[in-house]
């Protein structure tokens, strides 16, 4: 039928005589259509700061219309937390109430476009607290977890890794072995460098001569010291545990070449962070010069980062932290382009990502095919006392808790024990989630 006739159809004029029982059955299919799920619309927004393990978490809470019905959104980034609390309730609540809660991707690229300027993880963070509130609307309203919404399951459970880190190498080969005594086949390592700020371990004791009173890093001590850890991890633990390990961009990108370089006989399931997003066009040599499989993308803003390094082969791991990105909805397009181009996800999972943010990772490692691992954060009891549904994990294995949307209810009462903490009383100097500046001996700064 062509599209005139089908409207003709619908309002009854078509074929004259039997135009009326074309009305009747055209509003028949009308009201068809109408019935379902009644469209809820956005009544308010609001967010709940809480820093129940000392990290700043920001929750965004939308609420429709319709009796009962609101959802929670994670919008971390506990560097900057106050400003994402500002760009929400300044500038998100008041373009989104009274609009429609169930037209999740509209609402996205309405926020998205709605400030020009764009890209940013402050606006990142704020989208994100939105749209995946509206997908746990969206899950509550039908009764099913997100996945459900996104295609269902692709695995039972998501496969995680969890850290083993120390001053010591002896440490952290011991916590490795009782991580995986637990269950886990994938561990982190991460080991102290004497005397120096490593990242994801403690200094170890030692004097290291500098020209300043902040702590110090020096890339090639780092560089030595890791490659002693992981030489270390294989030969008390063994071939098949799969071993993982984050630079977090500290050294130089050549630096990053030979350690690719020099770990392949490790054979690491992932070295993440080699260089930083500023040093992207080096992961062209590391592709040519290295068989490690590398893992990028905690830091990535936008697609101008992703697309390239996927679309060209250069990464094989997609690291990207789901509330920087903008929420659930860029990054479940995210999973299934790097699907297509053979590279698998690994969404950043660590302490500063609210329960809602992990239960939406979870989300994603069970609906998307091209699943490679999780990371795993073990929420502390405080976490736990304020999201009630948390993720649960067993035998190295994270469940999702099967109720609708995120399965999170938060306790308000609990979160507000746990404040952020007041400029005033001078209890929020760490403005750097707590590190603080960390220089080279001679006094450059470098990036954390
Ligand atoms: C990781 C990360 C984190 C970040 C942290 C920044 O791989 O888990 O590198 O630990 O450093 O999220 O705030
Ligand atoms: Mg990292």
């Amino acid at each position: 039928m062509k599209r005139r006739d089908f409207v003709k159809l619908l309002n009854g004029s078509l074929l004259g005589s039997t135009a009326v029982s074309s009305g009747l059955f055209a509003q028949k299919a009308v009201s068809k259509a109408r019935r379902g799920m009644p469209s809820p619309r956005i009544q308010d927004i609001d967010v709940i700061a809480t820093a129940p393990a000392g990290l700043r978490l920001t929750v965004v809470r939308v609420r429709t219309d319709q009796d009962g019905l609101y959802g929670y959104g994670c919008a971390t980034f506990t560097q900057r937390a106050d400003l994402v609390v500002a760009a929400v309730e300044r500038y998100l609540k008041p373009l989104l109430v009274g609009r429609p809660a169930d037209r999740i991707e509209d609402t996205w690229q309405l926020c998205y476009g709605s400030s020009y300027w764009r890209n940013g993880p402050v606006l990142n963070n704020a989208i994100s607290g939105i749209d995946t509130a509206l997908w746990d609307i969206c899950g509550r309203q039908a009764g099913l977890p997100v996945y459900r919404l996104l295609g269902g399951k692709c695995r039972e459970a998501a496969d995680c890794y969890a850290h083993a880190s120390g001053a010591e190498i002896e440490d952290v080969v011991d916590r490795a072995r009782q991580l995986m005594d637990e269950g886990f086949r994938h561990v982190r390592v991460q080991v102290g460098v004497p005397g120096m700020a490593g990242y994801g371990s403690g200094a170890g004791a030692a004097a290291v001569t500098k020209l300043h009173e902040e702590p110090v890093f020096e890339p090639a001590a780092y560089i030595r010291r890791a490659l002693d850890l992981l030489e270390a991890c294989r030969e008390s633990l063994g071939d098949k545990v799969e071993l993982l390990h984050d630079v977090h961009e500290r050294i130089p990108p050549t630096l990053a070449l030979q350690l690719a370089k020099d770990v392949e006989r490790f054979r690491l399931f992932f070295l993440e962070d080699p260089v930083s997003p500023e040093d992207i066009r080096w992961f062209r040599h590391l592709r040519n010069h290295s068989t490690t499989p590398i893992a990028m993308g905690e830091l990535f803003n936008s697609p101008h980062e992703w697309t390239p390094l996927i679309a060209e082969g250069l990464i094989d791991f997609l690291r990207v932290h789901l509330s920087q990105a903008g929420g659930l909805t860029p990054c479940r397009k995210l999973a299934a382009f790097s699907e297509l181009f053979g590279v698998r996800t690994a969404w950043h999972g660590p302490g500063d990502v609210s329960p809602i943010g992990h239960a939406a990772n979870l989300a994603l490692d069970l609906a998307c095919h091209n699943f490679g691992v999780q990371e795993y954060y073990r929420f502390p009891e405080r976490v736990k006392e304020v999201f009630d549904g948390c993720p649960t994990l067993e035998n190295g294995y994270l469940y999702a808790n099967e109720s609708p949307g995120w399965g999170i209810e938060i306790d308000e009462k609990a979160a507000k024990k746990y404040p952020y903490g007041s400029f005033e009383k001078g209890e929020r100097l760490d403005y750097n989630g707590g590190w603080g500046v960390i220089r080279r001996r001679d006094g450059t700064v470098i990036k954390q």
